[in-house]
């Protein structure tokens, strides 16, 4: 391979940042960037249809802006009837095309793109160099240090240090601002009465999102999800707009509302950004350093933006430190033994529980559900139903257009599943009915009732959560922030135990599993 060949720079569909590691610094006329829609990637689960659409229209349109920036790109359709199909058969192919002296690549995201890359070196003619993903505050190595002898790896001390690391909300002397490091206390309100949410902009497809979404429809047509409501940014001035507005608008309101839910209300005070700070349109670190300006200026309180700065600089960071120190192990996780197979009604929705009904309704129509929704309904559910984690993985990581395994699995296998035993959580994030209606008005549109515990017309929340308190006495008996329920467990008496573990029963055997080939081929 000649020494004087350009460099060759793949760049792969959450990675469409300017200032990625390996463009930073580099000589746009000695370089060919190479960008690849590939079936590998579009079908290794079949993602819901808007997240397929959303990952192509942002490269197309990443790849023209480079190209205006004087990059010479090379951008492989999926059409493309050459197309390898793989990252590695579409860099042994621009190999070929461009006779590079060295090929630059930025660390993925993911671990099962990773194995394939560590072979690169062997496989290919020229060197290939991995660099760490700079994007992020912490580094995989940073956080294995951290992790280091700790038996487990809870967020807030982590996130303690990447406030001191940034200096986001941080006094002088190394104190949290305000007193204290984290407000989530002041975080809980139920939804109040009438709600006005300032409504987020909503980006109308233009020609570049129309030809691929006529694409998905045409080639991904069978998999999940509507394409109907496709409204995601795009471009990186999309993303800034859509920051912009909720800043101005909705920032101030975020921490209070944060864990509310609203039947019908998709966004309430969340910032919807996942979707960018994943693929690389906005910069999460800059966006945390304007929620703080925000406060500075008196234009949102302190709790509302120490919320959203712990969700970046805490809760993403850590659970991407996570899921490197944890993988592969962590994608095989069952602490909790638990086998069920998925209901057909995460996929379509057809469940009396309105709770459930609102949340697929949401995921299906955007790709998007709030984090409380994925948390507190589907997921608590899915936990004390005691479905698969595999099967409740490949399902978030399908329908959610935020999701990649690095930030999903994380959440799934470790935070609702709690299959990792407990290295993440403190405890499982069970619950019953009373929690759903204190927290949303589903319960009111709903054919069952929270307050029914037992039998016909009982929110199946209800004795599902004491089944799984009594399935799982044995391990969850000695933690601290759990045991004491088995104290009321045993003081309803013998008949009361076996109404809710019959009802439980009962609900279990109702449940229809998914018919096959939602989310695998
Ligand atoms: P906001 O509520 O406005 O929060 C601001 C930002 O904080 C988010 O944009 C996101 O970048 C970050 N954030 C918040 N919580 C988390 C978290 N737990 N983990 C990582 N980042 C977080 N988030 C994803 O980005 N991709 C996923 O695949 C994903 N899967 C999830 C699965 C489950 C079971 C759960 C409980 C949570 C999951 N989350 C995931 C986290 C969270 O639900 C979403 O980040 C959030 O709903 C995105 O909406 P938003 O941008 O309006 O977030
Ligand atoms: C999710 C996804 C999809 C659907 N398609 C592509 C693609 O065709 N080309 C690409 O570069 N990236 C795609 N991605 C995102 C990748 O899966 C993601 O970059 C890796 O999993 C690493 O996180
Ligand atoms: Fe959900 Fe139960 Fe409330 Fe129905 S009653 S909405 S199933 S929590």
């Amino acid at each position: 391979m000649p020494a004087s060949g350009p460099v060759l720079v793949p760049v792969l569909g959450d990675q469409l940042s300017p200032n990625l590691a390996s463009l930073a610094g580099r000589d746009p006329a000695d370089t060919i960037v190479l960008m690849m829609e590939v079936w590998e990637e579009a079908t290794y689960v079949r993602h819901h249809k808007q997240k397929i659409a959303l990952i192509f229209s942002a490269m197309r349109h990443f790849a023209a802006e480079l190209a205006e920036a004087g990059w010479r790109v090379d951008y492989v359709q999926l059409t493309d009837p050459d197309n390898a199909g793989s990252f590695t058969g579409e860099v042994a192919r621009a190999i070929e095309r461009h006779a590079p002296r060295l090929v630059s690549v930025v660390e993925p995201g993911e671990w099962r793109v990773e194995q394939a890359m560590l072979e690169w070196a062997d496989k290919f003619p020229c060197p290939v160099e991995i660099l760490p993903d700079t994007r992020f505050i912490a580094s995989r190595a940073e956080f294995a240090r951290w992790a280091e002898g700790r038996r487990e790896l809870r967020m807030e001390f982590f996130y303690r240090e990447m406030r001191k690391k940034t200096g986001l909300l941080m006094e002088a002397g190394g104190k949290p601002a305000g007193g204290r490091w984290n407000y989530d206390a002041e975080n809980r309100e139920p939804p109040p009465g009438a709600l006005l949410v300032p409504c987020r902009p909503k980006f109308a497809p233009d020609a570049i999102t129309e030809e691929v979404i006529a694409l998905v429809e045409k080639r991904f047509g069978t998999h999940f999800g509507s394409l109907e409501r496709f409204e995601w940014p795009v471009t990186r001035a999309q993303a800034e707009a859509a920051a912009e507005a909720f800043f101005a608008e909705r920032l101030s309101e975020f921490g209070p509302y944060q864990d509310a839910m609203v039947g019908g209300e998709d966004q309430l005070y969340h910032s919807l950004l996942s979707t960018s700070i994943n693929l690389g349109l906005i910069d999460p670190l800059s966006l945390c350093r304007r929620a703080e300006q925000a406060w500075k200026d008196g234009k949102a309180p302190l709790n509302s933006v120490e919320g959203f700065i712990r969700q970046i600089i805490g809760w993403r960071e850590y659970i991407r430190g996570f899921y490197w120190h944890e993988m592969p192990g962590l994608a095989e996780a069952n602490a909790m033994a638990a086998h069920r197979p998925l209901p057909e009604f995460y996929w379509t929705g057809e469940t009396d529980m309105a709770c459930i009904a609102d949340c697929v309704r949401s995921t299906a129509e955007t790709a998007h559900a709030h984090h409380i929704q994925r948390l507190m309904v589907l997921g608590n559910f899915a936990l004390i139903a005691g479905f698969s984690p595999a099967e409740v993985a490949d399902w978030y990581l399908v329908v959610y257009a935020d999701a990649y395994e690095w930030v999903e699995l994380p959440n799934v296998a470790a935070m609702i599943l709690y299959a990792d035993g407990g290295r993440l959580a403190s405890k499982p994030y069970a619950a019953s009915g009373n929690y759903i209606d204190r927290m949303s008005d589903y319960c009111g549109q709903c054919r069952y009732s929270p307050k029914i515990k037992t039998g016909a017309g009982a929110c199946p929340f209800n004795p599902l959560y004491w089944h799984f308190m009594a399935r799982h006495r044995d391990r969850l008996e000695a933690n601290p922030r759990i045991g004491r329920i088995f104290a009321t467990w045993d003081r309803m008496g013998a008949d009361r135990r076996a109404d809710y573990l019959e009802s439980a029963e009962a609900v279990l055997a109702s449940l229809e599993p998914a018919r096959p080939g939602y989310a695998r081929a």
